[in-house]
């Protein structure tokens, strides 16, 4: 798929690496020592921890796996391997601090520069020694979204600017877009830097269904909210009904409502809730009721990749809905580029043939689907990556949000969380069968 020289292989893996360092430099440099060692959630590491695991994993799989070099740091290996310790009791562990871990981070990195310059990249994707640097900027990447996650849970003053997302210029949009009955590719077995859970391509019979043209609003949420949807049960599923009464959740994280209408608190900044933003914040669950209140359901994953991805004109997959070329600033909100998802219908040029917009970008989206190899999956390059979370516990979750790097969002990429979860950039859209008249008119 990419058709690089050495020379330009390097380079952009070079830059892709930089790129994931200086984000991961500005999300830690915008609080002070005690707040980089401070849990912030029980949900969350301190990002004191994030940092120095960003760099130990650069160290095992780039400095020592990758260019057969002496370990820096074996020592810490085990205080960094997520599954040792879960995230509520990483602050009790004897963690490198501030200035010690910037500087452990550093010096990784320069030795796996070193490396860089002096291995062949190209080569199969899997076996190519390519793979393992992109593996690594796309993990740094999501432990950058990660922690602009706990920066959202962080109590204080804003520390985090960016400029404001676009307006749409466009008008009205249908609400919703037929896609048709049929076979597509789904996964891949050619994108250089796909992860395991997203290979090999293999074709899936998909029914013709109907998708909303873009992620479900604050306002058409705050509908369910006033509606009484929280407090009915015919909504919510058995567990989500459990889950939702439990700990008494009567909006999306971080609304709160004064007088007639909702507020929310976005990275230290109050404001009301704007009304055709995608919602975020909210769980599974509660993507779950409103779908059923509306008199819908969420997409499975195959509906939301053949709306992403395929081709009507060619019958073909392509990387992202606005066909093979990487992620512009015009086609998505990615990047972190701006604090917050961009309005319904900022991203025309970002939209599929069949016009579906904002697939890829602003806020992940639920699937009702659990996360589950494709036929043919094999672990690489550990197992640790993906296939101990198959299984029913984790949903999966499609396009990346405004945190999300393009390095670690595609057409194909899978993420996946429990379904309780609502720290996340998480939002959804919803979907419905096609009626029998539908259906027989060929729509
Ligand atoms: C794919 C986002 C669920 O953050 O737990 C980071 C990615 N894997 N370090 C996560 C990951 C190992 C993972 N998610
Ligand atoms: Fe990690």
């Amino acid at each position: 798929l990419w058709e690089r020289s050495e020379e330009d292989l390097r380079a952009h893996t070079a830059e892709v690496l930089h790129r994931a360092r200086a984000r991961s430099t500005a999300l830690t440099e915008a609080v002070d020592d005690d707040d980089l060692v401070r849990q912030h959630s029980k949900l969350m590491s301190p990002l004191v921890w994030d940092l120095a695991h960003i760099g130990s994993q650069e160290e095992i799989w780039l400095v020592r796996d990758v260019g057969g070099r002496e370990p820096l740091r074996p020592d810490i290996d085990d205080l960094y391997d997520a599954f040792q310790h879960p995230r509520a009791t990483r602050p009790e562990l004897p963690l490198l601090g501030p200035s010690e871990a910037r500087g452990y981070v550093a010096q990784v990195r320069s030795k796996a520069l070193d490396v860089l310059e002096r291995t062949t990249l190209s080569g199969d994707a899997l076996t190519g020694t390519g793979f393992a640097f992109g593996m690594i900027a796309q993990h740094e990447q999501q432990h950058d979204e990660t922690m602009l996650a706990t920066h959202q849970l962080r109590r204080g003053d804003p520390v985090l600017r960016a400029p404001e997302p676009p307006r749409p210029a466009t008008g009205d949009l249908p609400d919703e877009v037929v896609v048709p009955a049929g076979p597509f590719a789904m996964g891949t077995s050619v994108e250089p830097w796909a992860l395991d859970n997203e290979r090999p391509v293999h074709e899936v019979f998909v029914a013709g269904f109907a998708l909303d043209t873009t992620p479900v609003t604050n306002a058409a949420f705050a509908a369910f909210a006033d509606d009484g949807g929280y407090r009915d049960s015919r909504w919510w599923s058995a567990e989500g009904w459990a889950y939702r009464s439990a700990h008494d959740i009567v909006a999306p994280r971080f609304w709160r409502r004064e007088g007639d209408r909702w507020w929310r608190r976005r990275f230290g900044v109050d404001e009301p809730v704007p009304d055709d933003e995608p919602v975020m914040h909210v769980s599974y669950y509660e993507a779950e009721a409103f779908a059923r209140w509306a008199g819908r359901r969420l997409p499975t994953e195959a509906e939301w990749e053949k709306a992403a991805r395929f081709d009507p004109a060619t019958g073909r997959s392509r990387r992202y809905p606005w066909g093979d070329g990487e992620p512009e600033p015009r086609h998505a909100n990615l990047g972190q580029r701006h604090l917050r998802p961009a309005p319904v219908g900022a991203y025309p040029d970002g939209a599929s043939p069949l016009g579906v917009h904002q697939l890829i970008g602003d806020v992940w989206e639920w699937t009702s689907s659990d996360f589950r190899p494709y036929p043919g999956f094999a672990a690489f390059p550990y197992r640790e990556y993906s296939e101990v979370f198959f299984g029913p516990e984790h949903k999966v979750l499609r396009g990346g949000s405004f945190g999300s790097d393009p390095v670690a969002v595609r057409g194909t990429f899978r993420n996946w969380d429990y379904p309780i979860r609502r720290q996340i950039f998480a939002g959804f859209r919803c979907a419905r069968d096609l009626t029998a008249a539908e259906t027989a008119a060929g729509v």
